[in-house]
């Protein structure tokens, strides 16, 4: 049976240079810093970024937590959206690992936060001991939760201007940031400029196996390498991983704008079916929510799964997540298999 596999950009296999990257990859134990294709891939994250030093780490949940861990101390806290990944699907774990509460602001359509509300929001202990103090303020570029929207350098730059002016880091939870990039037609950096930390992700829509890069300053970098080895996520050959990653930002940045219009073509397709409730100018990257207005969503996405198309969160809304593995037709095949089985519950 044809499998189109629409539940994340997570599902991606490596390329065929990637494996072959793999296969060569010249490694050392990087516990010692002494793996040059880590090296090689860190200096080339961090130059591609605009930062002065970057860090592998295995998952983009190890890339926002220690970050947080750097800049926030037990019994701190972090401001961030009330939809973000960091806060909704990383297990609580600034909270359970670094002592570090969560002060939620509610995220707008596109992710963003009210400049004005986070102002509000700053604490310090010093100032009034029966509250925590605020030591950062995080985004997400783009937006998972809503809709994949891209951020703009003049969004990050708003909320910086009011972190800084506090005297307080801004974290970038970048895990699809070069979606963004491509979106906007801006350098991934210009994107990154006001932020003090930031992670992207290789393992999502840019196909590498395994791994996430944590960027910022030479110091924050070194600091973070010791929260890195406390949360385990110290590797050893990971020049295996490194080498996949280098291919991902030599030859994997700029297909994304492929992935994009397949999401628009799924998006318009999708909002021809009845049953579906979608506004397709809404579209902007390659995550493609919908509300499906018709039939059982638990029956419906099993339906749907049983016929080849996976995806679909019937609890929380629904997603299709488009990648380097849908091509133009896998999205037409997955059309007309959404469309009939609609099509059947309606009659039902
Ligand atoms: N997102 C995944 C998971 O929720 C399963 C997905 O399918 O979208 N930040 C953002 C914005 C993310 O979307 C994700 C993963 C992460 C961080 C965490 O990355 P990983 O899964 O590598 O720990």
């Amino acid at each position: 049976m044809r499998i189109v596999d629409l539940r994340s950009d997570t599902v991606t296999h490596p390329t065929p240079e990637m494996r072959r990257a793999i296969a060569e990859a010249e490694v050392g134990d990087d516990g010692h810093r002494d793996d040059p294709t880590v090296k090689r891939l860190e200096a080339m994250a961090a130059g591609m970024l605009g930062k002065e030093a970057a860090m592998l780490v295995p998952s983009g949940t190890m890339g926002n937590l220690v970050p947080i861990l750097t800049h926030a101390q037990r019994g701190d806290e972090i401001i961030l959206g009330d939809k973000s990944h960091i806060f909704r699907s990383e297990g609580g774990g600034a909270a359970a690992l670094g002592g570090v509460t969560y002060s939620l602001l509610r995220n707008d359509h596109r992710g963003m936060l009210d400049p004005d509300e986070v102002e509000e929001a700053i604490r310090s202990a010093a100032a009034n001991r029966h509250q925590p103090s605020t030591a950062v303020i995080a985004l997400e570029n783009t937006h998972n939760a809503c809709g994949g929207a891209a951020l703009t350098p003049e969004d990050t730059k708003a909320i910086a201007d009011v972190a800084h002016g506090h005297g307080l880091p801004l974290h970038i939870d970048g895990a699809r940031l070069f979606n963004a990039s491509v979106h906007l037609g801006v350098p991934a950096s210009e994107l990154a400029r006001d932020a003090d930390s930031l992670t992207f992700c290789l393992s999502k829509g840019l196909s590498a196996p395994v791994g996430s890069v944590v960027c910022g300053s030479r110091e924050f970098i070194e600091r973070s390498r010791r929260w890195r080895t406390m949360v385990g996520g110290d590797m050893r050959q990971s020049g295996i991983i490194a080498a996949a990653g280098i291919v991902a930002l030599e030859s994997m940045v700029e297909r994304l704008a492929e992935d994009h219009a397949n999401a628009r073509r799924l998006a318009e397709g999708l909002s021809q079916i009845p049953g579906i409730s979608i506004d397709p100018e809404w579209n902007q990257t390659n995550l493609v929510f919908f509300e499906v207005t018709a039939g059982d969503p638990p029956e419906l996405a099993q339906r749907l799964e049983e016929r080849g198309v996976k995806g679909g969160r019937p609890v929380s809304g629904w997603r299709f997540v488009t990648h380097y593995g849908i091509t133009a037709d896998d999205v037409d095949h997955a059309l007309d298999v959404v469309s009939t089985t609609f099509k059947e519950f309606a009659t039902a």
